[in-house]
């Protein structure tokens, strides 16, 4: 059983080599039950966490800088969360929205419209994962609008379902053999500057042309965008992009609906990736940051568009669980309380400076982007573009063996992303940063 209330401390330990014994017997023990489809970043078996450290069943104490890939962005068992979702287990943990009703559903909602941007009346709807989200944004998006096509981008990643399948990019390891995919979907080029070379306006007028010319706009129901990229590579989008791709759609009454699912609640900054050219989506799909850890996902737009579906057209059992619900308030909450879009931008800084300054002495990384606590490196063979994944991986390899939990992305596996949780100390990511240093060096 474990103990509540000792602490975990705030350093990085290793006490075991890692993984350890007990990971180890967990992980052999494993391969009988559990599908082989399921991937692992680093078979360490967590039993306890706490703001940016994870004790695994060995007692070693990990420094966590991938958030569960962004998701406990107010840091691992912080009180306001535990005791707000403690109380809701206590009193009750599930009625089913669409049977008998509860507040916390609604308040959930009332803050989902007040922190989107846009001077509307926006509503919103609840759903568990970041997929049935953006599958419920198409939807919406085609009732409103009575067409059918959506626009997505190369390395557009928004989920595993059949739909978001085909939303997304990358065949391998998402889609491979999982066809056939949902229709009318259709893909267009993404603004990558430190691939592409061009201006935000430029690429605008790149992918525009190609949606008028190979599907027309007015078969166009939904532009879907993920503000900065994701699983995709951190791809941060030249200025102006965005801004005209929303342009074009407000003409041609196209819905743009932004999917911030890994770069919206504080992450990058502000409360949304949108905020910083003042984007104004018509729909917004949230999930991750948003609930510290619980299953909640939100669909959050305007009004006319999110009402125009009929009674009972949006829905599913768990969506919006108040124990879900809860956690999003305390959340919420807690990004206000700490001022954790300020910690973000704090937090970018270090990592940028500390990236950027490691950039100059090896030839192996091409590339430093992201904003706020939204970093990544591309890896390159020196002197190229070329993408080098197997010093990804390598780097991957070494930071985490000891002990500092670190992530790939990027459609070439090439792309390091940092993702701490945002209430790390100074002190923490400063160890984090010299394990990274360490480990690009090793691989160079
Ligand atoms: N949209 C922008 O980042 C989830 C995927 C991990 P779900 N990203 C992590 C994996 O390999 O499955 C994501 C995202 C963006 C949608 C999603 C999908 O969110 O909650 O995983 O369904």
């Amino acid at each position: 059983m474990v103990s509540l209330h000792s602490s975990l401390g705030t350093e990085r330990k290793l006490v075991t080599e890692l993984p350890g014994p007990k990971s180890r017997a967990l992980h052999e023990r494993r391969r009988t039950v559990v599908s082989a489809g399921l991937s692992t970043g680093f078979p360490v078996y967590i039993e306890r966490a706490e703001g940016a450290i994870l004790e695994d069943v060995d007692g070693n104490h990990l420094l966590d800088m991938g958030s569960g890939i962004a998701v406990i962005s107010v840091g691992h068992a912080v009180p306001e969360v535990v005791d707000a979702v403690s109380a809701q287990v206590a009193a009750f943990t599930h009625t089913c929205f669409m049977v008998t009703p509860y507040e916390s559903y609604v308040q959930v909602c009332e803050e989902l419209a007040a922190l989107t941007p846009g001077d509307f009346p926006k509503t919103s709807a609840l759903f568990n994962s970041g997929a049935e989200a953006v599958e419920n944004a198409v939807k919406v998006a085609r009732l409103a609008t009575g067409r059918s096509a959506v626009i997505v981008f190369d390395h557009a990643y928004h989920g595993r379902t059949n739909l978001t399948m085909a939303l997304t990019a990358k065949n391998m390891p998402y889609k491979d053999h999982f066809g056939p995919f949902a229709p009318e979907v259709y893909r267009v080029p993404m603004s990558y500057p430190f691939l592409d070379g061009l201006s935000g306006a430029e690429a605008a007028a790149r992918a525009i042309t190609e949606i008028e010319t190979q599907v027309g706009a007015h078969n166009v129901a939904a532009l879907l965008i993920e503000p900065i990229q994701g699983e995709g590579g951190f791809v941060v989008p030249a200025d102006g992009f965005l801004p005209a791709l929303s342009e074009w759609t407000t003409r041609n009454g196209v819905v743009f609906i932004a999917d911030e699912i890994q770069s919206g609640f504080c992450r990058t900054g502000d409360w949304f990736a949108v905020n910083h050219e003042g984007v104004i989506p018509d729909l917004v799909t949230t999930a991750k940051g948003l609930a510290g850890g619980m299953p909640l996902s939100a669909v959050t737009g305007r009004a006319e568009l999110m009402n125009a579906v009929h009674e009972g057209g949006l829905g599913g059992t768990y969506g919006g669980n108040p124990v879900a619900a809860a956690a999003a308030l305390a959340t919420i909450r807690t990004m206000r309380d700490r001022d954790l879009p300020a910690r973000a931008r704090v937090l970018g800084e270090t990592m940028l400076t500390s990236l950027r300054s490691l950039a100059q002495d090896v030839a192996i990384i091409g590339d430093v982007r992201g904003r706020g606590a939204m970093i990544a490196f591309e890896l390159v063979q020196p002197g190229t573009k070329i993408p080098n994944a197997a010093a990804a991986k390598s780097i991957v390899n070494y930071c985490n063996e000891r002990g500092v939990i670190a992530l790939s992305c990027g459609t070439f596996g090439n792309v390091i992303r940092l993702l701490p949780p945002l209430v790390i100390s100074d002190e923490q990511l400063a160890d984090a940063m010299s394990v990274f240093a360490s480990a690009v060096r090793a691989a160079g």
